[in-house]
């Protein structure tokens, strides 16, 4: 084996990058790129994190920390500026170090090959919450690792249907790891912006009581419980407002909505609020969708269901939720209902889930009864893979 290196760290300029060093000479180039200390040299124990100059002949790179992960294993932490990192890697390369991405070194370290584990190391850059970093690492030793390996005593209807259970729960899971997106949509001057600048916590969007203030989409990020969640305030959907602009700024508004996670249908409940569409109501079908009645610290001048029935078939009526933006009343109350609706509320982060498309592939091939040697070997195939990068 030689000695092999790899930049962990996501491109890009960030305050520190971790370049991993791994082979069974990693020791020896390191003490060759770090200077001599000949009063007291240095001591490359596990667990050990050294303090550390790396030089190029007299010049200095960078001042680095080294994390003394194993026996030959080291994690070189140093400033995360690209050109340093560049240097540092052209370094061991110019030692005989074979430089790697991470995903392979990931693939070489990984003793037992089990590619769960690697999948979820790679993920954990990606994960916008601690608790959905809980359940990416549940899943290495226990969740979908475990079940994966019961299964293989199981029969394959078991298997299916249990398979099953943790796509659908992993489509919630996806919401607390990766974060969702949560869209403003309804008829100008429902307080739409004044919604979002309320969520977020600061004047992000502009509000004024001018219909159309909004055109182009405003974005904002906030976290409510365990969702980390993009708020997009949308131009306000009338027809008439009907000039090129506000046409096409209703288009992309119907566009956003249509790929939302969950959509917040802002409406103003002292308005009747029968403005809207039919063209927008169809695509509200088969959406996560929550009714927002807003300026409730005015006169109810429509009655509530009133205003909803004039947009919604009876079946189809989404759940509302009476708040008033502009003081910030029953907010606590509709983040509570944002997080029902997304089904993150009370998420256990110790079940199996699914989070790589790989991993989904594979449990829904599952879920269609095969053989029970067709599903040993899919069993087989996603805790230790069959192909490498
Ligand atoms: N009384 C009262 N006024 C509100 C409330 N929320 C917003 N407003 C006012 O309603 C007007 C419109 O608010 P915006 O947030 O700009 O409305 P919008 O839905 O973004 O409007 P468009 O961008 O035109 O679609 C402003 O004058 C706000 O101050 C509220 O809860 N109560
Ligand atoms: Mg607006």
């Amino acid at each position: 084996m030689s000695v092999f290196a790899a930049v962990m760290t996501g491109k890009g300029t960030g305050a520190i990058a971790t370049i991993q060093l791994y082979g069974d000479s990693a020791t020896d180039i390191l003490k060759r790129i770090l200077p001599p200390q000949p009063q007291k040299p240095i001591e490359f124990t596990t667990g050990k994190i050294l303090l550390a100059v790396i030089k190029s002949g007299d010049k200095t790179i960078d001042q680095v920390t080294i994390g003394c992960e194993g026996n030959n294993t080291y994690a070189i932490n140093c400033h995360g500026n690209p050109l340093i990192v560049e240097e540092i890697m052209q370094l061991l390369r110019q030692y005989g170090v074979e430089l790697l991405t991470a995903e392979q070194l990931l693939y070489k370290t990984s003793a037992e090959n089990n590619i769960i584990a690697i999948e979820a190391k790679l993920t954990l850059p990606k994960i916008k919450t601690i608790q959905g970093t809980q359940i990416i690492l549940n899943q290495i030793d226990s969740g979908l690792t475990a079940s994966a390996k019961n299964w293989l005593q199981n029969p394959p209807e078991k298997i299916a249907a249990e398979a099953q259970n943790i796509i659908d729960k992993s489509k919630i899971a996806k919401f607390i790891i990766f974060g969702c997106q949560i869209v403003l949509a309804g008829p100008p001057n429902t307080g739409k912006s004044a919604l979002l600048n309320q969520l977020c916590g600061r004047q992000k969007a502009i509000v004024a009581d001018i219909k159309g203030t909004t055109r182009d989409w405003v974005s904002a990020n906030c976290q409510i419980g365990s969702l980390a969640i993009e708020l997009i305030d949308t131009a306000g959907l009338d027809d008439k407002l009907a000039s090129d602009i506000e046409k096409a700024a209703q288009q992309t508004a119907m566009e956003l909505v249509s790929q939302a996670d969950i959509v917040l249908l802002v409406l103003d409940n002292s308005e009747p609020a029968n403005q809207i569409g039919k063209s927008f109501t169809n695509i509200l079908t088969n959406k996560k969708v929550l009714a927002v009645l807003n300026k409730s610290d005015l006169p109810f001048v429509a009655q509530r269901s009133g205003n909803l029935s004039c947009l919604f078939e009876t079946g189809n009526m989404p759940n509302a939720v009476s708040i008033s933006a502009k003081l910030g009343t029953g907010i606590d109350y509709l983040c509570d209902e944002i997080q029902r609706l997304a089904g993150v509320e009370n998420f256990d982060p110790n079940q199996p889930v699914c989070f790589t498309a790989r991993q989904e592939q594979l449990l829904t091939q599952l879920t269609k009864g095969k053989s029970k040697e067709a599903a040993h070997s899919l069993i087989t195939e996603l805790l230790s893979g069959n192909c490498k990068p």
